[in-house]
C-alpha cells in the first residue's frame, strides 16, 4: 500500500511537484531517470515498495523485501555549476541523517564517506546520485523495518531504524521527514553549495579514523582519513605524510580511534 492520501496532499505540490507511487519497479533510479527524459519540473519523487533490479554504486546490488524499506529517488534540475553536483548525494546523506535521527532513539547516526547511513555503526541506507544532462536522480534506500527480515550472510552487518529503535518505525513518517528536510537543505544548497559541508563533516562517520579507500581507477590507498574537500572528496593522510585527495571508492574503517 503506498502513502496516505492526506501525506501526498501535503507533500504536493508544496514540497513536491508530483510523488508517483508503484508497488513494484525495476528500480525506482531508473524510473525516475525515464522522468527527468520526459522533461518533469523539480523535486520530482518515484517511490516503489520494491525493486527487480535495485541498484548500488558500481552495478552493485541493492536489497530491500517488499514492506520493509523506503525506496525512493528525486529528480532535481540544480541550475548550479557543474563541479558542484557531486555534493548532491552527500547533501542527501546530512538529510537522511536529520530526518531519520529523531526515529532512532538516541543511537548514533553518521554517514561513512561518502553518504552510507550508519545507525548505531550500522549500515541502514544508501544512496545512488546519477547525473542526466542537466538533471540529477538522487536514489534513496532505507531500512525501516526488517525484524523479521531474514538477510543474507553479505548484509549480516545492515541494521533498519526499527532494529535500532527496539520497535516499529512508521515509513510514512520517515518518508514525510525525509522530503521536509531534503527541501530545505536542497533550497539553501543552491544558494550556497558549499555551506553544508561542515554539517556534513560533524556527521561523518570516517573523519579522523584509519581508512582503506579502494578505487576503481586507481591503487588502493590506506592513512587517515583528514578532510571533506570542497568537492565532496575525502582527502587521506598517508603513513609517509603525503595527501590523497579520493573523490569515489569504497571505505573501509580499519580501527577505532
Ligand atoms: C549504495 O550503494 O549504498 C546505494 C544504494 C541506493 C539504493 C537506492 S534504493 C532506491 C534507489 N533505486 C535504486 O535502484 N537504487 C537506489 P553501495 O555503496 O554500492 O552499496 C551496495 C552494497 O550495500 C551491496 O553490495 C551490499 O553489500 C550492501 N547492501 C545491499 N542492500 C543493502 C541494504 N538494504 N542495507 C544495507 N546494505 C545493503
Amino acid at each position: 500500500m503506498g502513502p496516505p492520501e492526506a501525506l501526498v496532499r501535503s507533500l504536493v505540490p508544496a514540497v513536491l511537484s508530483d510523488l508517483e507511487w508503484h508497488d513494484e519497479v525495476s528500480s525506482t533510479n531508473a524510473l525516475a531517470a525515464e522522468a527527468a527524459r520526459r522533461g518533469v519540473p523539480e523535486v520530482h519523487a518515484v517511490l516503489a515498495d520494491r525493486q527487480t533490479a535495485g541498484r548500488g554504486r558500481l552495478g552493485r546490488s541493492w536489497h530491500a523485501p517488499a514492506g520493509t524499506s523506503l525506496l525512493l529517488s528525486l529528480v532535481v534540475r540544480p541550475e548550479v555549476p557543474v563541479p558542484v553536483l557531486s555534493l548532491l548525494p552527500l547533501l542527501a546523506g546530512v538529510a537522511l541523517a536529520e530526518a531519520v535521527e529523531p526515529f532512532c532513539s538516541g543511537a548514533t547516526v553518521g554517514l561513512k564517506w561518502p553518504n552510507d547511513l550508519l545507525v548505531g555503526g550500522r549500515k541502514a541506507a544508501g544512496i545512488l546520485g546519477e547525473e542526466l544532462g542537466g538533471a540529477v536522480v538522487i536514489g534513496i534506500g532505507c531500512n525501516v523495518d526488517w525484524r523479521a527480515v531474514e538477510r543474507p550472510p553479505e548484509l549480516a552487518g545492515a541494521t533498519s531504524l526499527a532494529e535500532a529503535v527496539g520497535g516499529t518505525v512508521d515509513r510514512w513518517r520517515v518518508l514525510a521527514a525525509l522530503v521536509g528536510v531534503f527541501g530545505n537543505r536542497y533550497r539553501a544548497w543552491k544558494a550556497e553549495p558549499g555551506a553544508f559541508l561542515d554539517d556534513y563533516q560533524a556527521r561523518s562517520a570516517t573523519l579522523g579514523r584509519q581508512v582503506r579507500i579502494t578505487r576503481h581507477s586507481a591503487p588502493a590507498v590506506e592513512g587517515l582519513a583528514c578532510a571533506i574537500g570542497p568537492d565532496g572528496s575525502l582527502v587521506v593522510r598517508t603513513p609517509d605524510g603525503a595527501t590523497v585527495r579520493c573523490s569515489a571508492g569504497d571505505v573501509e574503517h580499519l580501527r577505532p580511534l
